[in-house]
């Protein structure tokens, strides 16, 4: 993309109604427009930083051997009242009318509608176990909309279902769930730690919550910090081994580490004085196990092995997708703007020219962004008439991970300089071996 024609409206100013970096960031970056209290257009290179995410999520649920399908953001409340959630929701709910006088609303989470699709369709145990899911925007009429996108009215999310015919099949996609959570915030450059929490309005006894350490976050939480540096790399995980999974769920797990709603003063007492730390989090997703919670009072039934009809066994598991935005931006940024972990950078590189009309340098940028093209690296190409420092600036604000600068001095010499947006170092080479750095840095990432 050529920044002359692209779509970019960065703010000079710090935007007064954002409180938190990120929001600020993703405003003054020209990421999100809010159209009403929690209500946001997503701009160009919002939308594109969306769309990676959302990609990522997409990649690993699937890998998991989740199955991917799309229901509407409108939902009958008949269909609420059969689990009686309907009442029990209370004004976070948007409950709209329709012209003939039926009740709708915005979907807040999907358990009911998914339930009945199963239950249409799915009668016998043969067909399980079965996970699907979908991304899809959520309403939810929150009191105090705040911090951007962290926490909206209108958001997506991934969320996902699983139906099994006995508890310890449904543990088991709980744990499935837990490991391709795992792996998708690692691949966004990002240390999520799972937290036994409170499982609220969706209900049941099994939920971990995963946060990401922030001062801004909104949850206080307590954990044993040696959590923090595990990984799981590029370690293989067979998702169809019970026990290997649930074996990377217990090194995830074991180490204390809750969120205040369920903290235990005694159990983190007993950690070791220099490992206890209480500090705050961003909760970017949570799983849940509820059992027969849906599928009893709604009919979800199947054919077990033994010729009886029982209730299935169901949980659910959600990602914030537009949250991790502000997310990844609290986790890293400095005084300068954005830095995009190479896993959701909107553009793979930007490329600085620093004398645009200059014929050598026009020619040499030309040439890189063909050379980034042809081998499948997205640029953004900076190509205004503009002092370099502005354009340094804005490069900086918009947080590209890599970024190339071409000037009349270096291509007497023939070379461009490669600077990496988290350690601000440089290095000159050749255009050649800077589009060879580049692919070498992106090949895990694609
Ligand atoms: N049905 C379950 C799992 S699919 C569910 O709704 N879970 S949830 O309530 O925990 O939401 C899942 C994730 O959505 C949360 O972990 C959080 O990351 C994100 N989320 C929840 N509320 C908001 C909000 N108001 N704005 C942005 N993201 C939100």
């Amino acid at each position: 993309m050529r920044l002359s024609r692209y779509f970019l409206p960065v703010l000079k100013e710090n935007p007064s109604e954002a409180q938190i970096v990120s929001h600020r960031l993703m405003l003054r970056a020209g990421m999100i427009k809010q159209q009403a209290a929690g209500i946001y257009s997503w701009l160009p290179m919002g939308f594109k930083v969306l769309k990676r995410i959302e990609q990522i999520v997409h990649e690993e649920q699937v890998r998991a051997g989740h199955i991917p399908l799309l229901m509407p953001t409108l939902q009958s409340a008949d269909l609420w009242r059969e689990s009686g959630r309907y009442d029990a929701y209370g004004p976070e709910m948007l409950r709209i009318k329709d012209r003939h006088d039926r009740e709708m609303l915005y979907g807040p989470t999907n358990e009911e509608m998914i339930t009945d699709i199963f239950r249409s369709h799915v009668g016998s145990y043969k067909d399980l176990p079965l996970t699907l899911y979908h991304i899809q925007w959520k309403f939810r009429d929150e009191v105090r909309p705040r911090f951007g996108v962290m926490r909206g009215r209108e958001f997506l999310m991934k969320d996902g279902y699983n139906f099994d015919v006995d508890k310890d099949a449904a543990l088991h996609a709980y744990n499935r769930h837990m490991v391709s959570y795992l792996r998708t915030y690692e691949r966004m450059g990002l240390t999520a730690i799972p937290m036994r929490a409170d499982s609220g309005p969706i209900g049941g006894d099994d939920t971990h919550e995963f946060l990401v350490l922030a001062q801004t976050g909104e949850s206080e939480v307590f954990f044993d910090d040696r959590v923090t540096t595990l990984t799981l790399g590029d370690r293989a995980v067979d998702y169809d081994d019970r026990e290997a999974v649930a074996a990377v769920c217990e090194e995830f797990t074991t180490l204390y580490a809750r969120t205040d709603e369920t903290h235990d003063a005694g159990l983190f007492e007993a950690i070791p004085e220099e490992h206890r730390k209480v500090a705050r989090g961003i909760e970017v997703g949570q799983i849940f196990y509820f059992g027969t919670k849906y599928s009893e009072p709604m009919g979800a039934v199947v054919v077990n092995d033994k010729g009886e009809r029982v209730p299935v066994h169901m949980g659910s598991h959600g990602i914030g997708v537009s949250r991790l935005l502000g997310a990844i931006i609290e986790a890293s940024h400095d005084d300068k703007g954005i830095i995009w972990p190479e896993g959701v950078t909107p553009f793979h590189a930007g490329i600085v020219n620093l004398k645009q009309g200059d014929e050598a340098a026009d020619a040499a940028c030309e040439a890189l962004y063909k050379a980034l093209a042809g081998v499948g690296l997205e640029a953004l190409y900076d190509d205004r008439n503009d002092r370099a420092g502005a354009k340094f600036a804005t490069m900086d604000l918009i947080g590209l991970p890599w970024r190339i600068t071409v000037g009349p001095r270096g291509l007497a010499k023939g070379v461009v300089e490669l600077t990496s947006r988290r350690t601000g170092e440089s290095e000159e080479m050749t255009p050649e071996a800077a589009v060879a750095r580049l692919v070498e840095i992106y090949a895990p990432h694609r």
